[in-house]
């Protein structure tokens, strides 16, 4: 039994996500958890909200509540839509919890410590009207370069030209409007990563089965240009977690937090400790997980995450790690993703553009969403979602194909034989669709191990068509007519199809598989290592019910109407 750790991206507090972030990373890390869970594996889920940051900041200005209680509330909404799309954390933490204050504050000890944080003084743009420095994005102003007047202070979205706040024309205040700004001297800290740049390299190096995606980019920002920069960990702001090293006060550094990036990462661990904590478990519960010298050397850690966050997650996070000098647990495997794009534009989450985890469940279950989102996941590049695709697919693959015939099976047996699997030995015709499912589901098995989530996906929905086209040809209600004792065991290997495609299809559908469990009276939920046997574990007598109907079509009327409901700006 391997043991397997997880974590996906943690999300940010504010808002609600819409289905690109879900398929991002969060949805492709459920389906590998549930997958090594079914194949017997000892798995630790992990993810958590994000909750610091100037957006946590904004966001509960906006919505009129102290931070801390708008981060509260959000952290529900969040892990209640995680449990509506079936999300099997073990854990679903807050950036925001004592013990990741506890860690950050360590963590930030450890590596000065190890010299690797130093003090460097910079001017900051302050904003009297709204009392706060202000992050270089949250300074709008007209751009030197091409006259745009809505230019950031870090950047211009219009002739992209990197910029620092002070060469703005006119700037103002994002938050406010206000001009009245001013320059500030102030002091932060910074992890020291071009001190690590060699060791980052050798790491990154030894990565050799990483996808090249991920290494070209950790490649890139440690030996483009001046290579890996030195990098600020501290900010000016009221939320998040204090500057402390290990605990004691960090003098100079009174009033300021640590940045967002440097605490989230933490969180993976942290939140691991908060399972611990829920669960009543001592420190070693969590430390076995995640240091080396504690039972964590012989865990597989797998990341998931969208490819803009591949950086923090090869540099940063790893300089923490490293730079601590304590032998915590590095990533083995990353697994990155595209974007998802929105009927020719865009999801965002800024803009209220796309369909919001919220909204989706409200119009169909679960199901739906996970078997369209992970069957065209962004993986090689991004992908597109567009109603008539996703109505084709959820019609297709869903109700026609595997409802079809979980209903024609069990239907059919019941007006026949009863609600029991009938006595019936199998034949050539079963024994050739055996030899033609076997390969694809040892395929189905290397590519969820692998996590090619599109190539499972469609060894899936192959072995679901292969039973299909089976049942067609064998056509138990004719078959019937001349050779009852054919019909029932044409009637009994599908009825084992059932149970056997709620095994396997449950990483990504589980609400149906547990449907298809349930009408097949039987918790054998064992992974078809011996396939042949795995259709012969329903044997003749085993009762049976037949289910409701399992996935209903959608109608074009139906997909117009969302279509006309989901085009334009969230309100
Ligand atoms: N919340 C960024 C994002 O949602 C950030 C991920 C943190 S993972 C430690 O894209
Ligand atoms: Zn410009």
């Amino acid at each position: 039994m391997a043991r397997i750790l997880i974590t996906s991206a943690l999300p940010y507090i504010n808002g609600i996500k819409h289905l690109g972030n879900l398929v991002g990373s969060q949805l492709p890390a459920d389906l590998y958890a549930r997958f090594q869970r079914g194949r017997g594996n000892e798995v630790m889920f992990i993810c958590a909200t994000d909750e610091h940051g100037t957006p946590a900041e904004l966001a509960a200005a906006k919505a009129g509540k102290p931070v801390a209680e708008y981060c509260a509330e959000m952290h529900e909404v969040q892990a209640g839509l995680a449990a509506g799309y079936r999300l099997s954390f073990d854990h679903f933490g807050r950036s925001s919890s004592q013990r990741n204050h506890a860690l950050t504050q360590h963590f930030a000890g450890r590596l000065a410590d190890a010299g690797l944080i130093s003090e460097v003084s910079e001017k900051q743009v302050y904003s009297n009207a709204d009392g706060r420095f202000l992050p270089d994005r949250y300074i709008e102003g007209t751009c030197p370069n091409c006259g745009y007047d809505k230019a950031r202070g870090d950047q211009c979205e219009n002739c992209t030209k990197q910029l620092d706040p002070t060469d703005l024309i006119n700037p103002r205040s994002a938050i406010s409007g206000s001009t009245d700004l001013e320059v500030r001297e102030t002091k932060h800290l910074f992890l020291r990563q071009s001190a690590m740049r060699d060791e980052l390299n050798t790491w990154i190096d030894s990565k050799t089965d990483w996808p090249i995606l991920t290494t070209s980019i950790a490649k890139k920002w440690l030996n483009d240009g001046d290579g890996l920069q030195d990098r600020g960990i501290t900010r000016d702001l009221d939320w998040g977690i204090p500057v402390k090293k290990g605990d004691q006060d960090w003098p100079g550094m009174e009033g300021k937090v640590f940045y967002v990036w440097f605490d989230a990462p933490i969180e993976y661990i942290a939140a691991t400790a908060e399972w611990a904590d829920a669960n009543g478990l001592d420190e070693d519960a969590w430390l076995r997980w995640w240091r080396t010298d504690k039972g964590a050397d012989d865990v597989r850690y797998v990341e998931f995450m969208g490819k803009d966050n591949v950086p923090f997650h090869t540099l940063s996070f790893p300089s923490t790690i490293l730079g601590s000098g304590e032998p915590w647990k590095l990533v083995d495997y990353i697994k990155s993703f595209n974007y998802l794009n929105y009927d020719g534009g865009q999801f965002s989450t800024s803009q209220g553009r796309g369909v919001f985890m919220d909204q989706a469940l409200s119009i169909l279950p679960a199901d739906y969403w996970r078997w369209w989102l992970l069957s065209h996941a962004p993986e090689s590049s991004d992908s597109e979602f567009t109603w008539e695709n996703f109505q084709a697919s959820v019609n297709k693959d869903l109700a026609d194909v595997l409802g079809n015939f979980v209903s024609r099976i069990t239907k059919f047996c019941r007006s026949k034989f009863g609600e029991a699997v009938p006595e019936g030995t199998y034949g050539a015709a079963e024994e050739a669709l055996i030899a033609e499912i076997t390969p694809r589901i040892r395929a189905y098995e290397a590519n969820m191990e692998a996590m090619e989530v599109r190539k499972s996906a469609t060894e899936l929905r192959a072995i679901w068509v292969a039973g299909n086209e089976y049942l067609q040809s064998a056509a138990p209600w004719s078959t019937f007519k001349e050779d009852p004792a054919k019909a029932a065991a044409q009637v009994r290997l599908g009825l084992n199809l059932i149970r056997l495609y709620a095994v396997l299809s449950a990483p990504f559908i589980p609400d149906a598989s547990a449907v298809m469990l349930e009408a097949m009276k039987t918790d054998d939920t064992a992974w078809p290592d011996d396939v042949a046997a795995a259709l012969d574990v329903l044997k003749p007598g085993h009762a049976f019910t037949v289910p409701e109907v399992m996935f209903r079509k959608i109608a074009d009327e139906e997909r117009a109407d969302w279509q006309q409901k989901f085009a334009g700006v969230r309100a």
